[in-house]
């Protein structure tokens, strides 16, 4: 919480694999995990608190190598249960690549709600996450925990080391502007 001046409050963290991430829909709406270790902040959280004011998305990503990239984003807000949770990002700048434009605007689809844009098919169910899919994704930053092997289901940022690669830390946070 204290890179780039402090202040984030985190949103996701996936560190060693021990907590499930492929979970429902009522699941990722509220919090689950551990703070201090993997965790998920829950949907609900996140929309009451990016409704009012401006905000900021960071996103860290480290792989087997150690090499630590990160992704910013200037504006973040996720919308209402109505809304199906929707995302909104903009403002990119880091090194790690813009894999998340893609899914601005999207819903959130998890294993027991299709909300992607892929007809016949859970995006979630194929790939083993939970995310603002389109049909399916650039990051699948909720997918399966897999320690730096490749797969399909990984945990990934395709502009950081392609969409099948799982990555070793991933953090996602924000902070008011
Ligand atoms: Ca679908």
């Amino acid at each position: 919480q204290t890179t780039d001046n402090g202040g984030w409050m985190v949103i996701q963290r996936r560190t060693d694999g021990s907590e499930n991430f492929y979970r429902t829909w009522a699941e990722y709406q509220e919090k689950f995990g551990n703070i201090y270790n993997e965790f998920w902040l829950g949907l609900e959280n996140l929309h009451a608190l990016t409704k009012t004011g401006s905000y900021e998305l960071r996103i860290e990503l480290e792989d087997c190598a150690n090499i630590r990239k990160f992704a910013k984003f200037s504006s973040f807000s996720i919308g209402s249960v109505e809304e199906q949770y929707s995302l909104t990002v903009s403002g990119y700048s880091g090194n790690a690549g813009d894999s998340l434009d893609y899914h601005n605007g999207r819903a959130f689809t998890t294993k027991d709600m299709d909300n992607d844009s892929r007809n016949g098919s859970n995006c979630a169910v194929d790939y083993h996450g939970a995310w603002w899919y389109a049909g399916c994704y650039h990051s699948n930053l909720n997918g399966e925990y897999l320690n730096c092997q490749t797969s399909s289901q990984a945990a990934s940022w395709y502009a950081f080391h392609g969409n099948q690669y799982s990555l070793k830390f991933i953090e996602m946070k924000f902070r008011p502007i």
